[in-house]
Protein backbone atom coordinates (compact mmCIF):
# COMPACT_ATOMS: atom_id res chain seq x y z
CA UNK A 1 0.00 0.00 0.00
CA UNK A 2 1.54 3.22 -1.30
CA UNK A 3 0.23 6.81 -0.33
CA UNK A 4 -1.19 7.11 -3.23
CA UNK A 5 -3.91 3.99 -2.68
CA UNK A 6 -7.30 4.14 -2.93
CA UNK A 7 -8.30 3.68 0.57
CA UNK A 8 -10.95 4.28 3.45
CA UNK A 9 -10.94 4.75 7.08
CA UNK A 10 -13.58 4.48 9.42
CA UNK A 11 -12.22 6.51 12.58
CA UNK A 12 -15.47 6.81 14.76
CA UNK A 13 -18.77 5.17 15.02
CA UNK A 14 -21.96 6.37 16.42
CA UNK A 15 -24.64 3.57 16.08
CA UNK A 16 -24.65 2.81 12.65
CA UNK A 17 -23.15 6.62 11.57
CA UNK A 18 -19.59 6.41 10.54
CA UNK A 19 -17.11 9.32 10.18
CA UNK A 20 -13.83 8.87 8.10
CA UNK A 21 -11.77 9.27 5.27
CA UNK A 22 -12.20 7.83 1.78
CA UNK A 23 -8.60 8.77 0.29
CA UNK A 24 -7.76 9.19 -3.48
CA UNK A 25 -4.49 9.64 -6.07
CA UNK A 26 -5.89 13.36 -5.88
CA UNK A 27 -6.90 14.15 -2.38
CA UNK A 28 -8.85 13.19 0.84
CA UNK A 29 -12.39 13.07 1.55
CA UNK A 30 -14.08 13.46 4.53
CA UNK A 31 -16.94 11.81 5.76
CA UNK A 32 -20.41 11.69 5.49
CA UNK A 33 -19.39 13.70 2.43
CA UNK A 34 -21.46 15.69 -0.47
CA UNK A 35 -21.11 16.10 -3.54
CA UNK A 36 -21.89 19.13 -5.83
CA UNK A 37 -23.18 17.97 -9.03
CA UNK A 38 -20.94 18.79 -12.01
CA UNK A 39 -23.03 17.15 -14.39
CA UNK A 40 -21.87 18.99 -17.91
CA UNK A 41 -17.97 19.50 -16.73
CA UNK A 42 -19.03 22.50 -14.36
CA UNK A 43 -21.08 22.81 -11.23
CA UNK A 44 -23.87 25.09 -12.74
CA UNK A 45 -23.40 29.16 -12.03
CA UNK A 46 -20.15 28.38 -9.47
CA UNK A 47 -16.49 28.98 -10.26
CA UNK A 48 -14.76 25.63 -9.09
CA UNK A 49 -12.99 28.28 -6.66
CA UNK A 50 -16.30 29.09 -4.66
CA UNK A 51 -17.02 25.17 -4.55
CA UNK A 52 -13.67 24.51 -3.01
CA UNK A 53 -14.24 27.70 -0.63
CA UNK A 54 -17.82 25.90 0.42
CA UNK A 55 -15.74 22.94 1.70
CA UNK A 56 -16.55 20.64 -1.17
CA UNK A 57 -13.99 17.54 -1.19
CA UNK A 58 -15.34 16.34 -4.54
CA UNK A 59 -18.18 16.57 -7.25
CA UNK A 60 -19.74 14.37 -9.57
CA UNK A 61 -19.56 14.30 -12.92
CA UNK A 62 -21.96 12.54 -15.84
CA UNK A 63 -20.49 10.06 -18.16
CA UNK A 64 -23.75 10.30 -20.37
CA UNK A 65 -23.77 14.12 -20.81
CA UNK A 66 -19.89 14.18 -21.63
CA UNK A 67 -20.18 11.73 -24.14
CA UNK A 68 -22.51 13.49 -26.06
CA UNK A 69 -20.70 16.95 -25.82
CA UNK A 70 -18.20 17.39 -25.56
CA UNK A 71 -16.97 13.94 -26.09
CA UNK A 72 -15.15 11.68 -23.59
CA UNK A 73 -12.29 11.57 -26.21
CA UNK A 74 -11.94 15.12 -26.46
CA UNK A 75 -12.14 15.78 -22.74
CA UNK A 76 -9.03 13.19 -22.85
CA UNK A 77 -6.99 14.99 -25.40
CA UNK A 78 -7.29 17.74 -23.68
CA UNK A 79 -5.97 16.35 -20.40
CA UNK A 80 -8.46 14.95 -18.83
CA UNK A 81 -11.81 16.41 -16.80
CA UNK A 82 -10.03 18.03 -13.98
CA UNK A 83 -7.82 19.84 -15.88
CA UNK A 84 -10.53 20.82 -18.40
CA UNK A 85 -12.56 22.17 -16.03
CA UNK A 86 -10.41 23.56 -13.15
CA UNK A 87 -10.71 21.03 -10.52
CA UNK A 88 -7.69 19.52 -9.44
CA UNK A 89 -9.24 17.67 -6.57
CA UNK A 90 -11.32 13.95 -6.66
CA UNK A 91 -14.23 13.45 -8.71
CA UNK A 92 -16.36 10.79 -8.84
CA UNK A 93 -18.40 10.31 -12.61
CA UNK A 94 -21.68 8.49 -12.65
CA UNK A 95 -21.83 5.22 -15.02
CA UNK A 96 -24.52 7.18 -17.56
CA UNK A 97 -27.34 3.91 -17.78
CA UNK A 98 -29.88 6.49 -14.92
CA UNK A 99 -29.25 9.66 -17.30
CA UNK A 100 -29.98 7.41 -20.56
CA UNK A 101 -33.22 6.40 -18.71
CA UNK A 102 -34.02 10.02 -17.45
CA UNK A 103 -33.37 11.91 -20.43
CA UNK A 104 -32.76 10.26 -23.43
CA UNK A 105 -35.68 8.60 -25.75
CA UNK A 106 -35.88 5.83 -27.76
CA UNK A 107 -34.10 3.79 -25.00
CA UNK A 108 -33.57 0.09 -25.41
CA UNK A 109 -32.30 -2.32 -22.98
CA UNK A 110 -30.53 -5.87 -23.22
CA UNK A 111 -28.10 -8.05 -21.67
CA UNK A 112 -25.47 -6.27 -24.09
CA UNK A 113 -26.21 -2.59 -22.51
CA UNK A 114 -28.58 -0.08 -23.49
CA UNK A 115 -28.92 2.03 -26.88
CA UNK A 116 -30.24 4.99 -26.92
CA UNK A 117 -31.01 8.82 -28.61
CA UNK A 118 -29.46 12.06 -27.49
CA UNK A 119 -31.59 14.52 -25.53
CA UNK A 120 -29.56 16.96 -27.63
CA UNK A 121 -29.38 16.32 -31.03
CA UNK A 122 -31.10 12.99 -31.67
CA UNK A 123 -28.22 11.06 -32.60
CA UNK A 124 -27.75 7.65 -31.93
CA UNK A 125 -25.67 5.90 -29.45
CA UNK A 126 -24.80 2.73 -27.54
CA UNK A 127 -23.44 2.26 -24.42
CA UNK A 128 -22.24 -1.25 -22.60
CA UNK A 129 -20.84 -1.64 -19.23
CA UNK A 130 -17.38 -1.86 -20.81
CA UNK A 131 -17.62 1.62 -22.99
CA UNK A 132 -18.94 3.14 -19.96
CA UNK A 133 -15.89 2.49 -18.09
CA UNK A 134 -14.11 3.51 -21.01
CA UNK A 135 -15.45 6.63 -21.18
CA UNK A 136 -14.74 7.34 -17.45
CA UNK A 137 -11.29 6.03 -17.54
CA UNK A 138 -11.19 8.95 -20.51
CA UNK A 139 -12.09 11.44 -17.84
CA UNK A 140 -9.72 10.23 -15.98
CA UNK A 141 -12.09 10.15 -12.70
CA UNK A 142 -11.43 9.16 -9.24
CA UNK A 143 -13.95 7.17 -8.75
CA UNK A 144 -15.52 5.00 -11.32
CA UNK A 145 -19.32 3.39 -11.19
CA UNK A 146 -20.38 0.31 -12.63
CA UNK A 147 -23.09 0.27 -15.34
CA UNK A 148 -26.74 -0.42 -13.58
CA UNK A 149 -30.37 -0.14 -14.63
CA UNK A 150 -32.67 1.69 -11.95
CA UNK A 151 -36.05 0.79 -11.98
CA UNK A 152 -38.71 3.55 -11.69
CA UNK A 153 -40.92 3.29 -8.49
CA UNK A 154 -43.04 1.73 -7.63
CA UNK A 155 -41.71 -1.47 -9.62
CA UNK A 156 -43.22 -4.99 -9.58
CA UNK A 157 -41.08 -7.15 -7.70
CA UNK A 158 -40.56 -9.21 -11.26
CA UNK A 159 -39.21 -5.46 -12.74
CA UNK A 160 -37.15 -4.62 -9.61
CA UNK A 161 -35.84 -8.29 -9.30
CA UNK A 162 -34.84 -8.24 -13.20
CA UNK A 163 -32.96 -5.15 -13.47
CA UNK A 164 -31.47 -5.49 -9.87
CA UNK A 165 -30.00 -9.38 -11.54
CA UNK A 166 -28.93 -7.60 -15.15
CA UNK A 167 -27.11 -4.69 -12.68
CA UNK A 168 -25.12 -7.43 -11.02
CA UNK A 169 -23.80 -9.16 -14.17
CA UNK A 170 -23.44 -5.90 -15.57
CA UNK A 171 -21.33 -5.42 -12.06
CA UNK A 172 -19.11 -8.22 -12.61
CA UNK A 173 -18.23 -6.80 -16.53
CA UNK A 174 -17.61 -3.51 -15.26
CA UNK A 175 -14.91 -4.28 -12.47
CA UNK A 176 -13.31 -6.67 -15.18
CA UNK A 177 -13.40 -3.34 -17.98
CA UNK A 178 -11.95 -1.29 -15.09
CA UNK A 179 -9.22 -2.99 -13.73
CA UNK A 180 -8.22 -4.35 -17.82
CA UNK A 181 -8.00 -0.30 -18.68
CA UNK A 182 -5.16 -0.21 -16.24
CA UNK A 183 -6.10 2.52 -13.77
CA UNK A 184 -3.62 4.36 -12.25
CA UNK A 185 -2.89 4.20 -8.38
CA UNK A 186 -5.90 5.43 -5.94
CA UNK A 187 -8.55 5.07 -8.69
CA UNK A 188 -11.48 2.88 -7.77
CA UNK A 189 -14.96 1.69 -9.01
CA UNK A 190 -18.02 1.43 -7.00
CA UNK A 191 -20.50 -1.47 -7.40
CA UNK A 192 -24.26 -0.50 -7.21
CA UNK A 193 -26.96 -2.01 -4.90
CA UNK A 194 -30.19 -2.21 -6.53
CA UNK A 195 -34.25 -4.14 -6.05
CA UNK A 196 -36.33 -1.53 -5.36
CA UNK A 197 -37.72 -1.49 -2.28
CA UNK A 198 -37.99 -5.18 -1.49
CA UNK A 199 -35.71 -6.01 1.23
CA UNK A 200 -34.85 -9.51 0.12
CA UNK A 201 -33.64 -8.36 -3.04
CA UNK A 202 -31.89 -5.55 -1.85
CA UNK A 203 -29.79 -7.87 0.40
CA UNK A 204 -29.26 -10.24 -2.60
CA UNK A 205 -28.00 -7.62 -4.67
CA UNK A 206 -25.32 -6.08 -1.99
CA UNK A 207 -24.46 -9.85 -1.31
CA UNK A 208 -24.24 -10.51 -4.97
CA UNK A 209 -21.70 -7.28 -5.36
CA UNK A 210 -20.11 -8.47 -1.90
CA UNK A 211 -18.59 -11.70 -3.49
CA UNK A 212 -17.17 -9.55 -6.63
CA UNK A 213 -15.86 -7.09 -4.60
CA UNK A 214 -15.68 -3.40 -4.81
CA UNK A 215 -13.43 -1.24 -3.20
CA UNK A 216 -17.53 1.14 -2.32
CA UNK A 217 -20.61 0.60 -2.69
CA UNK A 218 -23.22 2.61 -4.16
CA UNK A 219 -27.44 2.23 -2.77
CA UNK A 220 -29.03 2.99 -6.43
CA UNK A 221 -32.79 3.09 -7.76
CA UNK A 222 -34.04 5.01 -4.40
CA UNK A 223 -35.36 9.17 -4.00
CA UNK A 224 -37.20 7.82 -6.98
CA UNK A 225 -40.40 8.76 -5.89
CA UNK A 226 -40.76 6.69 -2.78
CA UNK A 227 -41.54 8.18 0.26
CA UNK A 228 -38.69 9.39 2.62
CA UNK A 229 -39.68 6.25 5.34
CA UNK A 230 -39.62 3.85 2.67
CA UNK A 231 -36.14 4.75 1.45
CA UNK A 232 -34.96 4.79 4.86
CA UNK A 233 -36.05 1.34 5.50
CA UNK A 234 -34.70 0.19 2.15
CA UNK A 235 -31.57 2.01 3.26
CA UNK A 236 -31.88 0.28 7.26
CA UNK A 237 -32.26 -3.04 5.21
CA UNK A 238 -28.88 -3.00 3.02
CA UNK A 239 -26.30 -1.10 4.85
CA UNK A 240 -26.07 -4.46 7.25
CA UNK A 241 -25.41 -6.65 4.44
CA UNK A 242 -22.37 -4.21 3.51
CA UNK A 243 -18.90 -4.34 4.68
CA UNK A 244 -17.77 -2.16 7.49
CA UNK A 245 -14.36 -0.89 6.07
CA UNK A 246 -16.12 0.16 2.57
CA UNK A 247 -17.42 3.87 1.68
CA UNK A 248 -21.48 3.67 0.90
CA UNK A 249 -22.83 6.31 -1.22
CA UNK A 250 -26.48 7.17 -1.32
CA UNK A 251 -26.96 7.88 -5.45
CA UNK A 252 -28.88 11.40 -5.66
CA UNK A 253 -29.93 12.12 -2.51
CA UNK A 254 -31.28 14.16 -0.95
CA UNK A 255 -33.03 17.22 1.02
CA UNK A 256 -31.27 17.92 4.18
CA UNK A 257 -33.29 15.84 6.32
CA UNK A 258 -33.11 13.05 4.10
CA UNK A 259 -29.11 13.42 4.16
CA UNK A 260 -29.16 13.50 7.83
CA UNK A 261 -31.63 10.01 8.17
CA UNK A 262 -29.15 8.39 5.78
CA UNK A 263 -26.06 8.79 7.73
CA UNK A 264 -27.91 7.64 10.61
CA UNK A 265 -28.64 4.90 8.76
CA UNK A 266 -24.92 4.21 7.81
CA UNK A 267 -24.50 5.97 4.65
CA UNK A 268 -21.01 8.00 4.19
CA UNK A 269 -21.43 9.65 0.47
CA UNK A 270 -23.99 11.65 -1.35
CA UNK A 271 -24.30 13.92 -4.81
CA UNK A 272 -27.51 15.82 -5.43
CA UNK A 273 -28.76 18.48 -7.58
CA UNK A 274 -31.11 20.01 -5.13
CA UNK A 275 -28.94 22.67 -3.23
CA UNK A 276 -27.74 24.20 -7.12
CA UNK A 277 -30.82 23.24 -8.45
CA UNK A 278 -33.41 24.61 -5.77
CA UNK A 279 -30.92 27.82 -5.98
CA UNK A 280 -31.32 28.81 -9.05
CA UNK A 281 -35.18 28.34 -8.84
CA UNK A 282 -34.81 30.94 -5.60
CA UNK A 283 -35.00 28.14 -3.01
CA UNK A 284 -32.23 28.92 0.16
CA UNK A 285 -31.63 25.92 2.92
CA UNK A 286 -31.00 27.85 6.27
CA UNK A 287 -30.66 26.76 9.74
CA UNK A 288 -34.37 27.55 10.47
CA UNK A 289 -35.45 26.19 7.33
CA UNK A 290 -35.67 26.36 3.85
CA UNK A 291 -37.11 29.36 2.27
CA UNK A 292 -38.07 31.08 -0.90
CA UNK A 293 -36.04 34.19 -1.62
CA UNK A 294 -38.53 35.04 -4.31
CA UNK A 295 -41.28 35.53 -1.86
CA UNK A 296 -42.72 39.05 -1.01
CA UNK A 297 -41.68 39.29 2.71
CA UNK A 298 -38.13 39.21 1.69
CA UNK A 299 -38.82 42.47 -0.61
CA UNK A 300 -36.77 44.51 2.13
CA UNK A 301 -35.33 42.13 3.97
CA UNK A 302 -31.86 43.74 5.21
CA UNK A 303 -30.83 40.12 6.60
CA UNK A 304 -28.64 37.52 4.87
CA UNK A 305 -29.85 34.38 4.47
CA UNK A 306 -28.46 32.75 7.54
CA UNK A 307 -26.80 34.38 9.74
CA UNK A 308 -24.40 31.82 10.81
CA UNK A 309 -23.55 31.19 7.21
CA UNK A 310 -20.25 32.55 6.07
CA UNK A 311 -20.32 32.04 2.35
CA UNK A 312 -20.02 34.70 -0.44
CA UNK A 313 -24.25 35.50 -0.23
CA UNK A 314 -24.50 35.88 3.51
CA UNK A 315 -21.17 38.01 4.37
CA UNK A 316 -22.35 40.64 2.40
CA UNK A 317 -25.68 40.51 0.31
CA UNK A 318 -29.28 40.92 1.91
CA UNK A 319 -32.11 38.66 1.22
CA UNK A 320 -33.69 42.05 -0.23
CA UNK A 321 -31.07 42.22 -2.60
CA UNK A 322 -30.88 38.45 -3.54
CA UNK A 323 -35.06 38.68 -3.86
CA UNK A 324 -34.45 41.52 -6.42
CA UNK A 325 -32.00 39.63 -8.48
CA UNK A 326 -33.57 36.23 -8.50
CA UNK A 327 -36.95 38.55 -9.69
CA UNK A 328 -35.13 39.65 -12.23
CA UNK A 329 -33.40 36.44 -13.38
CA UNK A 330 -30.23 38.35 -13.16
CA UNK A 331 -27.34 35.68 -13.13
CA UNK A 332 -26.01 36.86 -10.17
CA UNK A 333 -28.79 35.82 -7.99
CA UNK A 334 -28.27 32.28 -9.50
CA UNK A 335 -24.48 32.23 -8.63
CA UNK A 336 -25.00 33.38 -4.78
CA UNK A 337 -27.92 31.27 -3.78
CA UNK A 338 -25.63 28.60 -5.26
CA UNK A 339 -22.79 29.84 -3.47
CA UNK A 340 -25.48 29.81 -0.33
CA UNK A 341 -26.71 26.29 -0.99
CA UNK A 342 -23.58 24.46 -1.80
CA UNK A 343 -22.00 25.96 1.97
CA UNK A 344 -24.80 25.05 3.63
CA UNK A 345 -24.64 21.46 2.80
CA UNK A 346 -20.83 21.52 3.52
CA UNK A 347 -21.61 22.90 6.88
CA UNK A 348 -24.25 19.94 7.33
CA UNK A 349 -22.25 17.19 6.60
CA UNK A 350 -19.60 18.87 8.55
CA UNK A 351 -22.14 19.61 11.42
CA UNK A 352 -22.53 15.66 10.95
CA UNK A 353 -18.69 14.73 11.19
CA UNK A 354 -18.68 16.39 13.97
CA UNK A 355 -21.69 14.79 16.00
CA UNK A 356 -20.59 11.47 14.87
CA UNK A 357 -17.12 12.03 16.57
CA UNK A 358 -18.49 13.00 19.72
CA UNK A 359 -20.92 10.46 19.87
CA UNK A 360 -23.50 13.17 19.98
CA UNK A 361 -25.09 12.04 16.97
CA UNK A 362 -28.75 11.44 18.59
CA UNK A 363 -28.83 15.00 20.02
CA UNK A 364 -27.72 16.12 16.59
CA UNK A 365 -30.56 14.32 14.57
CA UNK A 366 -33.62 15.61 17.76
CA UNK A 367 -31.91 19.36 17.64
CA UNK A 368 -32.12 18.83 13.31
CA UNK A 369 -35.73 17.67 13.38
CA UNK A 370 -36.97 20.48 16.08
CA UNK A 371 -35.38 23.20 14.00
CA UNK A 372 -32.41 24.10 16.10
CA UNK A 373 -30.08 23.10 13.48
CA UNK A 374 -27.01 22.60 15.91
CA UNK A 375 -24.01 22.84 13.01
N1 LIG B 1 -28.01 4.62 -10.57
C1 LIG B 1 -27.04 5.43 -11.07
N2 LIG B 1 -27.03 6.76 -10.84
C2 LIG B 1 -28.02 7.28 -10.08
C3 LIG B 1 -29.04 6.49 -9.54
C4 LIG B 1 -29.05 5.09 -9.79
O1 LIG B 1 -29.90 4.31 -9.36
C5 LIG B 1 -29.88 7.38 -8.82
C6 LIG B 1 -31.11 7.02 -8.07
N3 LIG B 1 -31.43 7.96 -7.08
C7 LIG B 1 -29.34 8.65 -8.97
N4 LIG B 1 -28.22 8.58 -9.73
N5 LIG B 1 -26.05 4.90 -11.82
ZN1 LIG C 1 -24.86 31.73 3.08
Amino acid sequence: MTALDFGFTVEARDGMARAGHVRTARGVIRTPAFMPVGTAATVKACMPETVRAAGADIILGNTYHLMLRPGAERVARLGGLHAFMNWPHPILTDSGGFQVMSLSSLRKITEEGVTFQSHIDGSKHAMSPERSIEIQRLLDSDIAMQLDECVALPATRDEAARAMELSLRWARRSKTAFYASEPPPGRAIFGIVQGGTDADLRRASAEGLVEIGFPGYALGGLAVGEPQAEMFATIAATTPHLPGDKPRYLMGVGKPADIVGAVARGIDMFDCVIPTRSGRNGQAFTRSGALNIRNAKFAEDKRPLDERCHCPACRAYSRAYLHHLVKAEEILGAMLMTAHNLRHYQDLTAGLRTAIRRGRLDAFVEAFEGGGADY
